[in-house]
């Protein structure tokens, strides 16, 4: 999130697109509540009329994979209509910048492009500079070469008549939603964009973001209370996972992971000058890296071995979730760990993630019961034991409340917990397991020669020797030590290059700065101003609450307008003041250099709306997903070119003939992702007892369906038996001027428990996201009869 949960109630407009938060982030309604309390509107866009749907003003249905199509008629309809914030796109965003010769766009491709390789050359997507080195621009935005140009003449194409045909909203709808959401372009008003699955589960998922990028740096919402780009992030830890490096090509703290396939890469100091900008705020990342590297290797990191660069693995291949279970399907490993993970009922095409399973030697599953995944070998799963040799050890773990810790959660509050019970039977909290772990496999690789055993062997491991770890030194270790005094570090800024400082992750430097001081454990509530609540918890970076916030003010550092006020220059006293931390180099003032750089994390300070840093081109563009039931209207380009395509038996494709139904998957509020927290526990189970499949009352009658009858799903790689609930939630589309149906089902039910039932994932494809690996969950085409 730009923003955070509290900060909802300020917004004038909310639109949730994507995502179902009264189901599965009911929290924020409390927020949203307000926010209507005061006048605020809330829309939603699902291709199902959801509980979300039901306590908006506005909801528009679209045919689910069509988001880009949708958003980029609204980018078409700000601009035509005039409704942008002029003066925040000229100073804040690349509009006004020329782009360089060598971009070009035809029938749905970018210039760059290699079908051999399906990627991009991005170096064809360039800003022009002077002499300098600083950006060519026209403030004017006239220049056809400006950004802001060429992204008009990209969206025109995206007229309301091609936009509806596409994603089959009735135009009506469309307008409306265009008009309320861009009201929120008037000085004085800020809207916000919640998104979650709906929106990232697409070969489009990034660009889906991005799309939700350019409309609210065109309305000027970005920085502000209120606004901002808000990602409801799912398990209750996973923003805490992904800032600590759980992403397969990120290294902690979101730096890129080294690659062998990356010349630059063989050295630090040539990874660093490759993958260093040389302006803006990633100028620094030289210091990141290094205090990393000091964090992990401690002593065994010296100026002499590039701080222990050449431990860290350099991987020359994709090991997405998707591409590990390929290798795994292709008898590519031996082993694996599934650490709290269910794919058998929650990864993509999880017949084939199970089958895979199948071919290891041996697995460990650490989780808190037995799942369908531990179980996965059983005739009850439907496999043949005799046949599977894979050897499976169950280690089990302590749940949340049994345990002590932080999570951080989607506003980016690293959040302390504290252990509210024992664990039972042989249970240990995952930590106590890892170190466990770790120390046995350190004594036991204690005089290993192997060059491949080093690394594990230089790994610092200072957390005691006893059977828990020592916690507070973990912690005491991600925030970073200058390593001179010995002192505890007080934020990034102070990190450096030469090995003298340290941080396990950067963007947290700070939370702990003094001995006996974890601000992750502060709960200080009283407002500080803004719902901002500086006092309680820890907000990464630097206890920041709005990110952009210096957006929130003009370029001469004076608020916007009173009404959403965050941080403003105060003359007087030469200094920035507000109720946030300054997202900023708060010591310039607005007339320095730089002193209005409201996006500094990129080169120039300036948000891009035109972003050449994505695999698939710098404007986004709307294309089919994997499986279709409607050719592109906007290009004869049908999938994202950009992505990586799975084939064969570990991903067959259908088509509309034999599959000419639309299917989505997504959560019930009774359960719990795979259901292996919620499917044994009686009164969840009762309240969502089976599997079941939504289908329109349209559809029902031409199938000669009735409601609870037991229906048969079929997609091109499965089938699976479940219960028709006949509704009014699902309409047909007029894509194109033909009608199409949609179908939407649960991906919760797994064989064990007692709420039992067949998998969604049997059905959905072995795609990804051209920028992320995200599966496709969202959208894929099906059949459907009767089961007798
Ligand atoms: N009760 C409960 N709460 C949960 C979870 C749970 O399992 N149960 N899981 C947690 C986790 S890990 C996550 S990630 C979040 C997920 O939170 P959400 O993203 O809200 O979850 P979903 O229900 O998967 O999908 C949201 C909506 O996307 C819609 N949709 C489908 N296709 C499209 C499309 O192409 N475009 C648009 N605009 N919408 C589409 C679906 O109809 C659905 O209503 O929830 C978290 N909260
Ligand atoms: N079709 C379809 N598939 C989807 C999605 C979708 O929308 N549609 N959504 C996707 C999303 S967003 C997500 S996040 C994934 C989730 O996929 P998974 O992470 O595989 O599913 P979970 O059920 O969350 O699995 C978590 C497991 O961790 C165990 N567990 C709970 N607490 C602990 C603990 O403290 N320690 C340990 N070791 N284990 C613990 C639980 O018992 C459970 O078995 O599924 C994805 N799959
Ligand atoms: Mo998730």
């Amino acid at each position: 999130m730009t923003n955070h949960w509290n900060d909802l109630q300020h917004t004038d407009c909310a639109l949730i697109m994507g995502a179902n938060p009264a189901e599965n982030h009911p929290i924020s309604f409390r927020w949203l509540t307000k926010a209507k309390e005061n006048g605020g509107k809330i829309i939603s866009v699902d291709p199902r009329y959801t509980r979300t749907s039901a306590v908006s003003d506005i909801y528009a249905p679209l045919r689910s994979g069509t988001d880009i199509a949708f958003m980029g008629g609204m980018i078409k309809y700000a601009i035509d209509n005039n409704l942008f914030h002029k003066d925040y796109v000229v100073n804040y965003t690349n509009a006004s910048f020329i782009v360089a010769d060598g971009f070009d766009f035809n029938d749905g491709l970018f210039s760059g492009y290699d079908e051999a390789t399906r990627t991009y050359d991005n170096t064809k997507w360039t800003i022009a500079t002077n002499e300098d080195g600083t950006p060519k621009k026209d403030p004017s935005l006239q220049n056809p070469k400006s950004v802001f140009q060429l992204m008009k003449k990209h969206y025109s194409r995206y007229d309301v008549d091609t936009v509806s045909g596409v994603t089959g909203t009735p135009k009506k709808d469309l307008l409306k939603v265009y008009e309320a959401f861009c009201a929120t372009s008037k000085v004085g008003k800020a809207g916000t964009i919640l998104y979650a699955m709906g929106t990232t589960q697409h070969t489009v998922g990034s660009q889906n973001v991005r799309a939700f990028a350019i409309i609210q740096m065109l309305l000027g919402n970005i920085g502000l209370p209120g606004g901002g780009i808000n990602a409801m992030r799912g398990e209750s830890n996973v923003q805490g996972s992904t800032d600590f490096g759980l992403l397969w090509d990120n290294l902690t703290g979101y730096l890129g992971a080294p690659k062998a396939t990356v010349p630059e890469h063989a050295t630090l100091a040539t990874y660093l000058a490759k993958e260093t900008p040389p302006t803006g705020f990633w100028s620094n990342k030289p210091k990141f890296v290094v205090s990393l590297l000091k964090a992990w290797y401690g002593k065994n990191a010296t100026k002499d071995n590039e701080f222990g660069y050449h431990f860290l693995p350099k991987g020359n291949k994709n090991y997405s979730h998707i591409n590990l279970f390929k290798a795994m399907y292709n008898n590519e490993l031996d082993g694996a760990f599934l650490w709290g993970t269910n794919p058998v009922v929650g990864g993509p095409n999880a017949g084939k993630e199970k089958e895979a399973l199948g071919n290891l030697k041996w697995m460990v599953a650490v989780d808190l019961w037995e799942t369908e995944t531990s179980a996965f070998w059983r005739k009850e799963a439907g496999s043949d034991p005799s046949k599977i040799n894979t050897e499976v050890f169950l280690l089990p773990a302590s749940a949340s409340f049994e345990k002590e810790g932080s999570i951080s959660n989607s506003s980016r509050w690293m959040q302390y917990r504290w252990k509210a019970i024992d664990s039972r039977g042989e249970a240990r909290p995952d930590l106590d397991i890892i170190h466990e772990l770790a120390l046995k496999l350190k004594k036991l690789y204690a005089n290993s020669p192997k060059s491949a055993d080093q690394p594990f062997l230089a790994l610092d491991w200072n957390y005691g020797n006893g059977e828990a770890p020592d916690l507070d030194a973990i912690a005491k270790e991600i925030n970073g030590y200058d390593l001179k005094t010995g002192k505890l570090m007080t934020g990034f800024g102070a990190l450096l290059d030469d090995g003298t400082t340290s941080s396990g992750n950067w963007i947290y430097s700070g939370f702990y700065p003094e001995e006996g001081k974890n601000l992750s454990k502060r709960r200080d509530n009283k407002d500080t101003g803004n719902a901002n609540f500086l006092n309680w918890s820890f907000a990464w970076p630097a206890n920041r609450r709005i990110l952009y916030n210096r957006a929130s003010a003009d370029p001469s550092g004076k608020p916007w307008s009173k009404e959403k006020a965050v941080i403003w220059w105060d003359a007087a006293a030469k200094s920035w003041v507000g109720n946030d931390v300054p997202d900023f180099k708060a010591i310039l003032s607005p007339s320095e250099p730089g002193g209005t750089g409201a996006f500094m994390m990129n080169k120039d300070g300036v948000g891009l709306l035109f972003a050449p840093t994505m695999k698939d081109g710098p404007f986004p563009e709307h294309y089919e997903p994997f499986e279709s039931p409607a050719k592109n209207a906007f290009s004869s380009v049908e999938l994202n070119p950009a992505v990586v395509i799975n084939d064969g038996d570990f991903n067959k494709k259908g088509y509309k003939v034999d599959y000419p139904i639309v299917a989505t998957t997504y959560r019930v509020e009774a359960h719990w992702q795979s259901g292996s927290m919620t499917r044994n526990q009686e009164w969840l189970s009762e309240i969502a007892r089976y599997m079941f499949v939504e289908i329109s009352e349209e559809l029902a009658k031409e199938k000669g369906i009735n409601n609870k009858d037991k229906i048969i799903v079929e997609s091109a790689r499965g089938k699976i038996k479940a219960y028709a609930m006949v509704t009014k939630r699902y309409k047909p589309f007029t894509v194109n001027g033909k009608k199409v149906h949609q179908v939407g089902m649960p991906w919760n039910f797994g064989f064990k428990g007692y709420a039992t039932g067949d998998s969604a994932n049997r059905l959905t494809p072995h795609i990804g996201d051209a920028n992320t690996m995200i599966p496709e969950y969202k959208a894929f085409l099906c059949d459907i009869r009767r089961a007798d």
